[in-house]
């Protein structure tokens, strides 16, 4: 016969009144030239990270981690050593979960999101390129960050979202059009790749065709975009939040991902779109 006080026990326990959700903690990630600032240790669960850049060159904070594995092995495939396609497999291989980061902007702006965060071992990156075309994580420019488990009982709510955007092998999906404002844009991985809501901001006149002719002069002259910001993530099946204040203009949705078959970045596969703003 089964002991029954357990049982019991369970119930009351799940019957004990819940207390009502919060936002959640705000966590600052400072950016720099080629560093990053943030606490070594957060607490697992919805988190709002900002990240401020007072660097002189864009920046981004992709956060990755991957389950039971150590900091030499995340630093391992955190700095990038040979062709891209083959680093990328080796990113995948480990299992290496990207729950979502701040995406990239210029010096004197911030970028916030929101990501759910398991415990465990992350790194802080930056893969951006300098003009020098390294990337800034070669530079040094990653750091260790700790999640611990959520006292029990501890959770936050979801931010409220005023738009979705779905993330998709190979497109972009909103479900209504962009307005002027700031938005809480929520950001859906369809899967079956991991992908990125990367957004930049078209110079006056400007469209994706130009876009799409300065990247295949090998980024000769002057940007025809300034990135504002976006998701660096979630992983497939997942959802994170991104705020974020669009002026009237036209912007790009964009996923600079490498391809799990040919290590091409999806954009190349058509994952880029010209949205206009309201
Ligand atoms: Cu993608």
């Amino acid at each position: 016969m089964r002991p029954r006080a357990p049982i019991l026990l369970l119930l009351v326990s799940a019957c004990s009144p819940a207390k009502p959700a919060g936002p959640p903690p705000v966590v600052t990630i400072t950016a720099t030239d080629f560093a990053f600032g943030a606490p070594d240790t957060i607490v697992a669960g919805l988190t709002t990270l900002r990240m401020v850049n007072n660097g002189r060159e864009p920046h981004q904070a992709v956060i990755m981690g991957a389950p039971g594995k150590t900091f030499a092995e995340l630093e391992g495939v955190a700095i990038p050593k040979g062709p891209e396609a083959e680093w990328w497999r080796q990113v995948l291989e480990l299992g290496t979960a990207f729950p979502g980061g701040p995406g990239v902007v210029i010096p004197a702006d911030s970028s916030i999101v929101t990501v759910d965060l398991r415990a465990g071992n992350y790194m802080i990156v930056c893969f951006i390129p300098s003009p020098d075309r390294t990337m800034h994580v070669v530079k040094g420019m990653f750091r260790r960050l700790v999640v611990i488990p959520a006292p029990s009982g501890a959770t936050a709510a979801e931010p409220k979202s005023d738009l979705t955007v779905s993330l998709s092998d190979y497109a972009f999906s909103e479900s209504a059009p962009l307005t002027a404002g700031t938005h809480t844009i929520r950001v859906e991985n369809k899967g079956p790749q991991l992908h990125e809501l990367t957004i930049e901001r078209l110079a006056p006149g400007k469209t994706l065709a130009d876009w799409r002719k300065w990247m295949a002069s090998g980024m000769q002259g002057e940007p025809v975009t300034v990135p504002v910001g976006g998701y660096a993530g979630p992983d497939k099946g997942k959802a994170g939040w991104v705020t974020l204040t669009f002026t009237p203009g036209n912007y790009l949705f964009l996923c600079y991902v490498p391809d799990t078959k040919d290590g091409a970045p999806h954009f190349v596969h058509g994952m880029v779109k010209q949205v206009t703003v309201s």
